[in-house]
């Protein structure tokens, strides 16, 4: 039996009629837009295509956008006097500093001096702590998707094994906080494992919900998989090339194994990337409406 694929993309289209619904009521009612500053320093082409595609959705649902594009070599002085400036701007409810920064800039710092307020990636020091302590402002956009993909795939979270292959501060950490929060989806039991963990097929296979954000092609396979198994492959990787030239995008997940033996599966493309965009766009909303006071 194949599993059942969760469509990251439908999925997305539901939530993106949800937040242009709401942000045209914020319109109507308060006569604001939301507007989302991004920031992108470089030109690595998997980031540009990423904040392309938010500016595009910013768009599409009614929202303003305000793209900072910057050459590699800005020193970090100047970076910081933009964030500055966005701070200060009205029209601005959301920044984002695409990551990863050069190797010259220093990427805590740059976090630090974003208004927490404006945090639409919940990186801030301030909003991490409110994350852990389970009072959520800005959720991280990632993990707030693997979230909303569980929730919306009628995936029963609430005392559920989840086991998470990473533990970065965008994606491993945050996703397993979240999730073994005492609230509505979450109550999770969870277990984090990474490079260093012994035997992780041992602790994967237990995994009735698997979430993989390892970083690298075919870091679980079927065999790793408990029979029945939601899992959640987090992973982008460009691998060689395809006849047209395009580099084929993988996830964390060897696809064709895993599709054997679990119950439901996210793919790569179209399951985890778009939703953590939509996530974006639902921060950005919810930065404008706390401006106005309006916390609905
Ligand atoms: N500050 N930096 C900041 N915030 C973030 O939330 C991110 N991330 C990660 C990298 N750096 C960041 C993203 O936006 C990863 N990420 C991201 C966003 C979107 C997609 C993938 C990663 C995405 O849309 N993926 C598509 C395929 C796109 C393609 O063809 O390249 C998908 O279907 O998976």
């Amino acid at each position: 039996m194949a599993a059942q694929i969760i469509d990251g993309r439908a999925i997305t289209r539901q939530v993106h009629d949800e937040i242009r619904e709401e942000a045209a009521d914020l319109a109507a009612r308060y006569g604001i837009r939301p507007g989302l500053a991004t920031v992108l320093v470089g030109e690595n082409p998997a980031s540009v295509s990423y904040v392309t595609a938010k500016n595009r959705t910013c768009k599409e649902l009614g929202m303003e956008s305000f793209h900072h594009p910057l050459p590699a070599e800005t020193s970090q002085e100047k970076l910081l006097t933009l964030i500055d400036q966005l701070n200060r701007d009205e029209r601005v409810h959301g920044i984002l500093v695409q990551l990863p920064l050069p190797q010259h800039i220093d990427e805590s710092q740059v976090l630090l001096s974003i208004d927490p307020d404006k945090d639409v990636d919940g990186f801030h020091p301030v909003n991490v702590g409110r994350l852990m302590i389970g009072e959520p402002r800005f959720p991280p956009c990632t993990p707030a998707g693997i979230q909303e993909l569980l929730l919306r795939s009628n995936t029963t979270i609430r005392g559920a094994e989840v086991v998470v292959v990473g533990r970065s501060n965008i994606v491993g950490k945050p996703i397993a906080i979240m999730l073994v929060q005492k609230a509505d989806g979450a109550d999770a039991t969870v277990t984090i494992c990474h490079t260093r963990t012994r035997h992780l097929e041992d602790h994967t296979r237990r995994a009735e919900i698997l979430i993989v954000a390892a970083g690298r092609p075919a870091a679980i396979s079927g065999s790793m998989i408990r029979p029945g198994a939601t899992v959640i492959d987090v992973g982008v990787n460009r691998v060689g090339t395809t006849d047209s030239g395009k580099a084929k995008l993988v996830g964390d997940v060897d696809f064709a194994s895993a599709c054997e033996v679990a119950g439901k599966i996210t793919p790569v493309p179209g399951g985890v990337g778009p939703m953590t965009i939509a996530m974006l766009m639902r921060n950005t909303l919810r930065a404008a409406k706390l401006k106005v006071g309006d916390r609905r």
